[in-house]
Formats: C-alpha cells, structure tokens, sequence
C-alpha cells in the first residue's frame, strides 16, 4: 500500500478512536479525492477504527458516551463515501428484509451491512433494532422477500434468531436467511437453519449474491457448506 493511501486509512481510523468527525469528514474526502476505493475506505479506514474502538469499550476505558460519540463518527465519515460507493443497478432487485432480533438494540454493525448490500444493488426494508420475531414474519411474507437478515451482538438473543427461521419456515414462506453478528459462528448459523452468514458487510454482500446466483461463495470460518440453496417450494 503506498504510504499516503496508508496515512489517509489511519487518520481515518483514528478519528473514529478520536471521536473527531470534522476530522473523519477531512479525510474522507481527501480519500475520495485521492481515489482510494470507496469500500477500502469504510472497511480499512472507519469500521478499522470502530473496531479499536470496542477494544477500549471491552477493557473499559471507553464507555457508553464515548462508544456513541464514535458511532457517530465512524457514520460522519461513511456519509461522505456513500455517493461514491459504486451503484449496481440490477433489473431484477432482490428484496431484503433485515433488522436485529428482539432485545437487542445494537445496531452499527446492521447498519454497515444495509449500506453494504443498498449498494449492491438490494431493495433494502429496514426494520430497524429491538424487531419482534412476528415482525420479520409477516414482513417477509407480505413483501414476498427474496432474503431476510437477521443480527444480533448479543449472546442473550442469539436464539431469538432460531425462533425467527422456524417461524418464516413453518409460514412456508420460501425466503432465503442470512445471519450475522458479534457471537455468531458459521456452525450456528448451519444449526439453526440459515442459509448463509457472514463475518462482516463485505463478505455478507458476496455470500448474498451468491445465494442467489446459485453458486458456492467461500465463506470466512472455511464453511462454504453453509451457503446451500434452498429451491423454491421445497
Ligand atoms: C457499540 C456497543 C454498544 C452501543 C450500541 C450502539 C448502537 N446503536 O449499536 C451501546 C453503548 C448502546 C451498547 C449497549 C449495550 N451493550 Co454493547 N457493545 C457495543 C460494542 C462495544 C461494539 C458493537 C459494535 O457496534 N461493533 C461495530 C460493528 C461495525 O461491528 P458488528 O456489530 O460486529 O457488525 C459487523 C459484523 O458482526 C457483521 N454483522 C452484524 N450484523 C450482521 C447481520 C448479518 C445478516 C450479517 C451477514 C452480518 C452482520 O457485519 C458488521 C459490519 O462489518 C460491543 C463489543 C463487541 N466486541 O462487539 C458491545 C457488546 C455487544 N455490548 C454488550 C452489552 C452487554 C450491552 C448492554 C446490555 C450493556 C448494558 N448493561 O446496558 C447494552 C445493550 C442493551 C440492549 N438490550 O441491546 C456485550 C454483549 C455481551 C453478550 N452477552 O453477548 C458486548 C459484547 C460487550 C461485552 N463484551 O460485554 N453497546
């Protein structure tokens, strides 16, 4: 990597630490203006610096004004790449329904990958954090969904999201279901019945494509198994 794109990256990130959004603003444009690629930008630069971020939250020299103040930041920052994330503007958009699970109220990380998946060229329905198991449900059957996503942060919830899967399934709505979040593993996710996870927005972009373009996409956590294609009416 050359040293100005290296330098543009890390004051980007640190801003996110600093809780400086004037200075994630600066060098966000001066990224764009220097051509760095957009997505490198979020993944390398801003969501690099949220990342630190939570380290400092976990060995508690950050706390709850300061994780929010980053937030912030971090989507300060993301504001000024958004028009430059490449549009892919399909004919046939896919329908995703996504949120996170009942008793959760973390929402970041969902938010990066609705942004992510928008820009890949997704009809995004967001239901937004804390959605009650009924509400993914219904949505996805009324819209006819093409995907819904569910994320939780939290040990606590995770099993909220099982309860969401054997509900759409038992509907017979035929909707396909990626999963994601902090303590979510490829094996849970293959154990209660999702179609596809992933680690991060990035990789939930391909993994979804993927479970529509009918191929194996390879999953981080080596479990490409995961991604298996549920036909229609089966
Ligand atoms: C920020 C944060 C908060 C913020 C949330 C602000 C917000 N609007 O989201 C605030 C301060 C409000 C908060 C509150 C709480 N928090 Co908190 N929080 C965090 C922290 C530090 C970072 C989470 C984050 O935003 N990361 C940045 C984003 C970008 O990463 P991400 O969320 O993981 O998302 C990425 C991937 O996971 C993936 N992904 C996410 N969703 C999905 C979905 C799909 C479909 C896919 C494919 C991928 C995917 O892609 C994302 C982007 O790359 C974590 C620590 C940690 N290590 O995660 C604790 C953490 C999650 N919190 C925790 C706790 C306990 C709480 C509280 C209960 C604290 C309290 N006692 O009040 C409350 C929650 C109340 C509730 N009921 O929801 C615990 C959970 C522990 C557990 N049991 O699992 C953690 C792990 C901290 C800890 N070690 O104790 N928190």
């Amino acid at each position: 990597m050359d040293a100005n794109k290296h330098k543009i990256l890390n004051d980007l990130a640190q801003a996110v630490i600093e809780m400086d959004a004037p200075r994630a603003v600066k060098a966000a444009t001066e990224a764009i203006y220097c051509k760095i690629d957009p997505y490198e930008i979020i993944t390398d630069g801003l969501a690099r610096g949220m990342d630190k971020v939570n380290e400092l939250f976990e060995q508690e020299e950050y706390f709850v004004p300061e994780i929010l103040l980053c937030a912030d930041t971090m989507n300060a920052g993301i504001e000024v790449v958004r028009p430059h994330l490449p549009k892919e503007n399909t004919r046939d958009k896919k329908k995703v329904v996504i949120g996170v699970v009942k008793g959760d109220t973390h929402d970041i990380g969902k938010n990066l990958v609705k942004i992510m998946l928008d820009n890949a060229g997704f009809e995004i329905y967001d239901l937004g954090r804390n959605v009650p198991y009924a509400k993914f449900v219904d949505t996805a059957g009324e819209l006819n969904a093409d995907l819904v996503c569910l994320s939780t942060l939290m040990t606590t919830t995770m099993d909220g999201m099982q309860v969401v899967i054997e509900d759409i399934k038992n509907a017979g709505i035929v909707s396909r279901i990626m999963v994601g979040g902090g303590p979510i593993s490829p094996g849970f996710a293959k154990r209660i019945g999702a179609d596809g996870y992933a680690k991060n927005a990035a990789e939930a972009v391909k993994v979804a494509k993927g479970l529509f373009q009918n191929i194996h996409v390879p999953l981080t956590f080596k479990t490409p198994e995961l991604v298996r294609v549920r036909k229609k009416n089966s």
